[in-house]
Protein backbone atom coordinates (compact mmCIF):
# COMPACT_ATOMS: atom_id res chain seq x y z
CA UNK A 1 0.00 0.00 0.00
CA UNK A 2 2.78 2.61 1.02
CA UNK A 3 4.15 1.61 -2.29
CA UNK A 4 1.50 1.97 -4.14
CA UNK A 5 0.64 5.89 -2.70
CA UNK A 6 4.41 6.56 -3.50
CA UNK A 7 3.70 5.49 -7.36
CA UNK A 8 0.60 7.86 -6.98
CA UNK A 9 2.80 10.63 -5.83
CA UNK A 10 5.52 10.68 -8.41
CA UNK A 11 3.03 9.86 -11.09
CA UNK A 12 1.17 12.64 -10.22
CA UNK A 13 4.11 14.86 -9.88
CA UNK A 14 5.33 13.99 -12.89
CA UNK A 15 2.12 14.79 -15.06
CA UNK A 16 1.51 17.97 -13.13
CA UNK A 17 4.64 19.16 -14.55
CA UNK A 18 3.66 19.12 -17.88
CA UNK A 19 0.67 20.65 -17.51
CA UNK A 20 0.53 23.68 -19.34
CA UNK A 21 -3.39 25.18 -19.17
CA UNK A 22 -6.49 25.41 -16.51
CA UNK A 23 -8.41 23.10 -18.02
CA UNK A 24 -5.89 20.01 -17.72
CA UNK A 25 -5.17 21.55 -14.44
CA UNK A 26 -8.62 20.78 -13.30
CA UNK A 27 -8.45 16.96 -14.75
CA UNK A 28 -5.50 16.41 -13.09
CA UNK A 29 -7.31 17.96 -9.82
CA UNK A 30 -10.02 15.44 -10.52
CA UNK A 31 -7.74 12.80 -10.86
CA UNK A 32 -5.66 12.73 -8.32
CA UNK A 33 -7.49 14.66 -5.17
CA UNK A 34 -11.49 14.09 -6.72
CA UNK A 35 -13.98 12.08 -4.76
CA UNK A 36 -12.77 8.76 -6.88
CA UNK A 37 -9.43 9.18 -7.49
CA UNK A 38 -6.76 6.58 -5.94
CA UNK A 39 -5.93 8.28 -3.16
CA UNK A 40 -9.22 8.86 -1.94
CA UNK A 41 -10.04 5.19 -1.96
CA UNK A 42 -7.10 4.52 -0.50
CA UNK A 43 -8.47 6.70 2.45
CA UNK A 44 -11.88 5.46 2.46
CA UNK A 45 -10.20 2.01 2.51
CA UNK A 46 -8.12 2.98 5.64
CA UNK A 47 -10.84 1.19 7.85
CA UNK A 48 -10.62 -2.41 6.60
CA UNK A 49 -6.68 -2.50 7.07
CA UNK A 50 -5.38 -4.68 9.87
CA UNK A 51 -4.48 -2.02 12.62
CA UNK A 52 -1.31 -2.25 12.79
CA UNK A 53 -1.24 -1.00 9.30
CA UNK A 54 -3.56 1.69 9.43
CA UNK A 55 -1.47 4.56 11.35
CA UNK A 56 1.46 4.12 8.74
CA UNK A 57 -1.00 4.31 5.61
CA UNK A 58 -2.92 6.65 6.79
CA UNK A 59 -0.24 9.09 7.62
CA UNK A 60 1.32 8.74 4.26
CA UNK A 61 -1.88 9.41 2.40
CA UNK A 62 -2.62 12.12 4.33
CA UNK A 63 0.84 12.95 3.77
CA UNK A 64 0.28 12.10 -0.07
CA UNK A 65 -2.77 14.45 -0.27
CA UNK A 66 -1.70 17.21 1.45
CA UNK A 67 1.80 17.99 -0.94
CA UNK A 68 0.07 17.02 -3.86
CA UNK A 69 -3.09 19.75 -3.03
CA UNK A 70 0.23 21.77 -2.39
CA UNK A 71 1.35 20.98 -5.66
CA UNK A 72 -1.79 21.90 -7.51
CA UNK A 73 -2.34 25.25 -5.73
CA UNK A 74 1.11 26.42 -6.46
CA UNK A 75 0.60 25.26 -9.80
CA UNK A 76 -2.54 27.22 -10.23
CA UNK A 77 -1.05 30.35 -8.98
CA UNK A 78 1.66 29.91 -11.55
CA UNK A 79 -0.39 29.58 -14.59
CA UNK A 80 -2.69 32.50 -13.32
CA UNK A 81 0.20 34.56 -13.71
CA UNK A 82 1.55 33.15 -17.02
CA UNK A 83 -2.54 34.00 -18.23
CA UNK A 84 -1.82 37.69 -17.10
CA UNK A 85 1.50 38.38 -18.42
CA UNK A 86 0.27 36.53 -22.07
CA UNK A 87 -2.88 39.09 -21.47
CA UNK A 88 -0.21 41.99 -21.09
CA UNK A 89 1.49 40.51 -24.02
CA UNK A 90 -1.61 40.83 -26.13
CA UNK A 91 -2.16 44.12 -25.12
CA UNK A 92 1.20 45.59 -25.74
CA UNK A 93 1.15 44.07 -29.35
CA UNK A 94 -2.95 46.09 -29.74
CA UNK A 95 -1.22 49.46 -28.97
CA UNK A 96 -0.40 50.44 -32.38
CA UNK A 97 1.29 53.77 -32.44
CA UNK A 98 0.34 53.97 -36.24
CA UNK A 99 -3.26 54.08 -36.15
CA UNK A 100 -4.56 57.02 -36.71
CA UNK A 101 -6.40 58.58 -33.37
CA UNK A 102 -10.25 59.96 -32.68
CA UNK A 103 -10.99 62.70 -34.18
CA UNK A 104 -11.50 65.67 -31.74
CA UNK A 105 -14.61 68.12 -33.23
CA UNK A 106 -13.25 71.49 -33.41
CA UNK A 107 -15.44 74.22 -33.64
CA UNK A 108 -14.62 77.78 -35.01
CA UNK A 109 -15.71 81.66 -34.67
CA UNK A 110 -19.00 82.64 -35.61
CA UNK A 111 -19.27 84.36 -38.53
CA UNK A 112 -20.49 86.90 -36.91
CA UNK A 113 -17.04 86.78 -34.88
CA UNK A 114 -15.15 86.58 -37.77
CA UNK A 115 -16.37 89.96 -39.48
CA UNK A 116 -16.17 91.76 -36.27
CA UNK A 117 -13.01 90.96 -35.64
CA UNK A 118 -12.18 91.61 -39.27
CA UNK A 119 -13.63 95.13 -39.51
CA UNK A 120 -11.98 96.33 -36.05
CA UNK A 121 -8.77 95.12 -37.39
CA UNK A 122 -8.91 96.90 -40.27
CA UNK A 123 -9.71 100.33 -38.25
CA UNK A 124 -6.98 99.55 -35.55
CA UNK A 125 -4.45 99.37 -38.45
CA UNK A 126 -5.41 102.88 -39.17
CA UNK A 127 -4.80 103.78 -35.85
CA UNK A 128 -8.43 103.12 -33.94
CA UNK A 129 -8.53 101.68 -30.71
CA UNK A 130 -11.20 99.19 -30.54
CA UNK A 131 -13.63 99.23 -26.94
CA UNK A 132 -16.48 97.42 -26.10
CA UNK A 133 -19.64 99.01 -23.57
CA UNK A 134 -22.26 98.09 -21.64
CA UNK A 135 -25.51 96.26 -22.94
CA UNK A 136 -27.57 97.64 -21.05
CA UNK A 137 -27.74 101.51 -21.18
CA UNK A 138 -28.95 104.49 -19.66
CA UNK A 139 -31.34 106.50 -21.79
CA UNK A 140 -28.88 109.76 -21.66
CA UNK A 141 -26.13 107.77 -23.43
CA UNK A 142 -28.16 105.96 -25.44
CA UNK A 143 -29.96 108.84 -26.43
CA UNK A 144 -29.91 112.36 -25.01
CA UNK A 145 -26.30 113.02 -25.46
CA UNK A 146 -26.97 111.60 -28.98
CA UNK A 147 -29.45 114.72 -29.58
CA UNK A 148 -32.38 112.92 -29.10
CA UNK A 149 -34.16 114.30 -26.44
CA UNK A 150 -37.23 112.80 -25.04
CA UNK A 151 -40.52 113.48 -26.93
CA UNK A 152 -38.25 114.36 -30.01
CA UNK A 153 -39.55 112.68 -33.33
CA UNK A 154 -36.04 111.36 -33.76
CA UNK A 155 -36.81 108.76 -30.77
CA UNK A 156 -38.82 106.91 -33.64
CA UNK A 157 -36.35 106.12 -35.28
CA UNK A 158 -35.38 103.11 -32.72
CA UNK A 159 -37.55 100.47 -31.21
CA UNK A 160 -36.57 100.65 -28.09
CA UNK A 161 -36.29 97.16 -25.55
CA UNK A 162 -37.03 99.14 -21.86
CA UNK A 163 -35.75 97.62 -18.96
CA UNK A 164 -38.44 97.78 -16.11
CA UNK A 165 -36.23 99.33 -13.50
CA UNK A 166 -38.29 102.69 -12.30
CA UNK A 167 -36.47 105.21 -10.91
CA UNK A 168 -37.97 108.15 -8.10
CA UNK A 169 -39.32 110.06 -10.63
CA UNK A 170 -41.39 106.86 -11.95
CA UNK A 171 -39.22 106.73 -15.29
CA UNK A 172 -37.72 103.89 -16.93
CA UNK A 173 -33.99 105.31 -17.81
CA UNK A 174 -32.71 101.90 -18.89
CA UNK A 175 -32.57 100.10 -21.94
CA UNK A 176 -30.83 97.30 -24.25
CA UNK A 177 -28.73 99.93 -26.19
CA UNK A 178 -30.08 100.49 -30.01
CA UNK A 179 -26.11 101.37 -31.04
CA UNK A 180 -23.19 101.52 -29.68
CA UNK A 181 -22.95 105.50 -30.10
CA UNK A 182 -23.17 105.22 -26.54
CA UNK A 183 -20.04 104.26 -25.11
CA UNK A 184 -18.30 106.55 -27.69
CA UNK A 185 -20.06 109.18 -24.93
CA UNK A 186 -18.10 107.56 -22.15
CA UNK A 187 -14.66 108.00 -24.24
CA UNK A 188 -15.04 111.34 -24.64
CA UNK A 189 -16.17 112.29 -21.52
CA UNK A 190 -13.46 110.06 -19.88
CA UNK A 191 -10.80 111.48 -22.72
CA UNK A 192 -9.51 114.52 -24.36
CA UNK A 193 -9.01 114.03 -28.44
CA UNK A 194 -7.08 113.12 -30.05
CA UNK A 195 -9.65 110.09 -29.62
CA UNK A 196 -9.51 107.07 -32.15
CA UNK A 197 -11.82 104.32 -31.77
CA UNK A 198 -13.77 101.78 -32.83
CA UNK A 199 -16.92 99.81 -30.60
CA UNK A 200 -18.00 96.24 -31.90
CA UNK A 201 -20.92 94.72 -29.98
CA UNK A 202 -24.59 94.19 -29.81
CA UNK A 203 -27.57 95.87 -30.07
CA UNK A 204 -31.44 95.91 -29.53
CA UNK A 205 -34.42 96.81 -31.53
CA UNK A 206 -38.12 95.98 -30.75
CA UNK A 207 -39.19 94.89 -34.05
CA UNK A 208 -40.58 92.04 -36.19
CA UNK A 209 -38.01 90.14 -37.62
CA UNK A 210 -37.64 89.22 -41.32
CA UNK A 211 -34.93 88.22 -43.86
CA UNK A 212 -33.47 91.66 -43.22
CA UNK A 213 -34.20 92.29 -39.45
CA UNK A 214 -33.38 91.06 -36.40
CA UNK A 215 -33.82 92.04 -32.49
CA UNK A 216 -30.50 91.56 -31.90
CA UNK A 217 -27.60 92.78 -34.38
CA UNK A 218 -23.81 93.57 -34.30
CA UNK A 219 -22.68 97.39 -35.09
CA UNK A 220 -18.89 98.64 -35.31
CA UNK A 221 -19.03 102.09 -34.89
CA UNK A 222 -16.38 104.40 -35.10
CA UNK A 223 -15.34 108.28 -33.84
CA UNK A 224 -12.39 110.37 -34.75
CA UNK A 225 -12.08 113.76 -33.22
CA UNK A 226 -9.35 115.72 -32.99
CA UNK A 227 -8.04 119.18 -34.37
CA UNK A 228 -8.83 119.97 -37.98
CA UNK A 229 -10.63 116.95 -38.70
CA UNK A 230 -13.10 117.20 -41.94
CA UNK A 231 -15.11 115.24 -44.25
CA UNK A 232 -12.44 114.57 -46.16
CA UNK A 233 -10.32 112.26 -43.34
CA UNK A 234 -13.74 110.56 -42.92
CA UNK A 235 -13.92 110.28 -46.94
CA UNK A 236 -10.79 108.82 -47.05
CA UNK A 237 -10.84 106.33 -44.10
CA UNK A 238 -13.85 105.10 -44.85
CA UNK A 239 -12.70 104.47 -48.90
CA UNK A 240 -9.80 102.72 -47.21
CA UNK A 241 -11.85 100.31 -45.15
CA UNK A 242 -14.18 99.44 -48.40
CA UNK A 243 -11.49 98.89 -50.46
CA UNK A 244 -9.45 96.78 -47.60
CA UNK A 245 -13.05 94.46 -47.05
CA UNK A 246 -14.69 94.36 -50.78
CA UNK A 247 -11.29 94.79 -52.80
CA UNK A 248 -8.89 97.53 -53.72
CA UNK A 249 -10.81 97.70 -57.26
CA UNK A 250 -13.95 99.35 -55.06
CA UNK A 251 -15.47 102.62 -55.70
CA UNK A 252 -17.38 104.72 -53.49
CA UNK A 253 -20.80 107.27 -53.57
CA UNK A 254 -20.84 109.53 -50.37
CA UNK A 255 -24.49 110.86 -50.38
CA UNK A 256 -26.67 113.16 -47.92
CA UNK A 257 -28.36 111.39 -44.81
CA UNK A 258 -29.94 112.01 -41.55
CA UNK A 259 -28.49 111.04 -38.42
CA UNK A 260 -29.36 113.50 -34.80
CA UNK A 261 -25.89 113.29 -33.86
CA UNK A 262 -24.14 114.64 -37.01
CA UNK A 263 -24.07 117.13 -39.39
CA UNK A 264 -23.85 116.47 -42.12
CA UNK A 265 -24.91 113.24 -42.51
CA UNK A 266 -23.63 110.68 -45.02
CA UNK A 267 -24.30 107.35 -46.42
CA UNK A 268 -21.26 105.51 -48.02
CA UNK A 269 -22.14 102.92 -50.72
CA UNK A 270 -19.62 100.66 -52.98
CA UNK A 271 -20.22 99.70 -56.41
CA UNK A 272 -21.87 96.51 -56.81
CA UNK A 273 -18.65 93.57 -56.60
CA UNK A 274 -21.26 91.21 -57.90
CA UNK A 275 -22.25 92.80 -61.39
CA UNK A 276 -19.69 95.64 -61.57
CA UNK A 277 -22.10 97.97 -61.60
CA UNK A 278 -24.38 96.79 -64.23
CA UNK A 279 -27.47 95.89 -61.36
CA UNK A 280 -27.80 92.42 -60.36
CA UNK A 281 -30.12 90.72 -57.49
CA UNK A 282 -27.26 91.73 -54.72
CA UNK A 283 -27.44 95.62 -55.45
CA UNK A 284 -31.21 95.30 -56.29
CA UNK A 285 -30.31 96.64 -59.84
CA UNK A 286 -29.01 99.93 -58.38
CA UNK A 287 -25.64 99.19 -59.09
CA UNK A 288 -24.55 100.36 -55.29
CA UNK A 289 -24.88 99.22 -51.89
CA UNK A 290 -25.49 101.08 -49.02
CA UNK A 291 -22.73 99.77 -46.64
CA UNK A 292 -22.51 102.19 -43.63
CA UNK A 293 -23.84 105.48 -42.45
CA UNK A 294 -21.28 108.39 -40.97
CA UNK A 295 -21.01 112.02 -40.51
CA UNK A 296 -19.63 114.79 -38.57
CA UNK A 297 -20.20 114.67 -35.15
CA UNK A 298 -22.36 117.49 -34.01
CA UNK A 299 -21.41 120.14 -32.39
CA UNK A 300 -24.11 119.93 -29.66
CA UNK A 301 -22.63 116.42 -29.08
CA UNK A 302 -19.15 117.50 -28.41
CA UNK A 303 -20.25 120.50 -26.46
CA UNK A 304 -22.51 117.79 -24.33
CA UNK A 305 -18.99 116.05 -22.99
CA UNK A 306 -16.86 119.82 -22.63
CA UNK A 307 -15.11 119.25 -25.77
CA UNK A 308 -14.79 122.80 -27.53
CA UNK A 309 -16.77 122.35 -31.01
CA UNK A 310 -14.28 125.49 -32.44
CA UNK A 311 -11.27 123.41 -31.46
CA UNK A 312 -12.27 119.97 -32.35
CA UNK A 313 -14.11 118.11 -34.87
CA UNK A 314 -14.79 115.01 -35.30
CA UNK A 315 -15.96 112.55 -38.05
CA UNK A 316 -18.08 108.89 -36.95
CA UNK A 317 -19.99 105.93 -38.63
CA UNK A 318 -21.86 103.55 -37.88
CA UNK A 319 -22.60 99.89 -39.98
CA UNK A 320 -24.14 96.86 -39.28
CA UNK A 321 -21.74 93.70 -39.08
CA UNK A 322 -24.37 91.06 -40.29
CA UNK A 323 -25.39 93.54 -43.56
CA UNK A 324 -21.50 93.28 -43.98
CA UNK A 325 -20.92 89.36 -43.34
CA UNK A 326 -24.69 88.58 -46.00
CA UNK A 327 -22.94 90.95 -48.75
CA UNK A 328 -19.80 89.13 -48.34
CA UNK A 329 -21.08 85.78 -48.29
CA UNK A 330 -23.77 86.31 -49.85
CA UNK A 331 -26.22 85.11 -47.19
CA UNK A 332 -30.04 85.92 -47.67
CA UNK A 333 -31.33 85.78 -44.74
CA UNK A 334 -29.96 87.23 -41.20
CA UNK A 335 -32.04 85.00 -39.36
CA UNK A 336 -29.81 82.29 -40.21
CA UNK A 337 -27.28 84.11 -37.97
CA UNK A 338 -28.54 83.15 -34.91
CA UNK A 339 -30.99 80.35 -35.48
CA UNK A 340 -27.62 77.68 -34.77
CA UNK A 341 -28.13 75.63 -37.66
CA UNK A 342 -24.83 74.10 -38.39
CA UNK A 343 -25.21 73.30 -41.51
CA UNK A 344 -24.95 77.19 -41.73
CA UNK A 345 -22.67 78.08 -39.27
CA UNK A 346 -20.09 75.26 -40.89
CA UNK A 347 -20.02 76.85 -44.32
CA UNK A 348 -17.29 79.96 -42.52
C1 LIG B 1 -25.85 103.51 -39.20
C2 LIG B 1 -25.41 104.88 -38.89
C3 LIG B 1 -23.95 106.15 -37.55
C4 LIG B 1 -22.78 107.46 -35.96
C5 LIG B 1 -23.35 106.27 -36.33
C6 LIG B 1 -21.96 108.61 -33.95
C7 LIG B 1 -21.53 108.43 -32.67
C8 LIG B 1 -21.26 109.52 -31.91
C9 LIG B 1 -21.40 110.77 -32.42
C10 LIG B 1 -21.82 110.89 -33.69
CL1 LIG B 1 -20.77 109.33 -30.30
N1 LIG B 1 -22.09 109.84 -34.45
N2 LIG B 1 -22.23 107.53 -34.69
C11 LIG B 1 -22.78 108.53 -36.83
C12 LIG B 1 -23.40 108.37 -38.07
C13 LIG B 1 -23.98 107.19 -38.45
O1 LIG B 1 -24.50 104.92 -37.86
O2 LIG B 1 -26.58 103.32 -40.12
N3 LIG B 1 -25.42 102.53 -38.44
C14 LIG B 1 -25.78 101.16 -38.68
Amino acid sequence: MLKELDEIKSKATNELSGISDIKALEDWRVRYLGKKSALTQALRGLAALPVEQRKGVGASANETRAILDRHYREKKESLKQKAYQDLEGMITVEKDVTLPGHPIPLGHLHPTTQILQEICATFASMGFQVVEGPDVEWDYYNFEALNIPRDHPARDMWSTFWIDYQNERGERPMLLRTHTSPMQIRVMEKTRPPVRVVVPGKCYRYEATDATHETMLHQVEGLAVDENITLANLKGTLYEFARRLFGAERRVRFRCDYFPFVEPGVEMAIDCFACGGAGCRLCGNTGWIEIMGAGMVHPDVLRRVDYDPDVYTGFAFGMGAERIAMLRHGIEDIRLFYSNDLRFLRQF
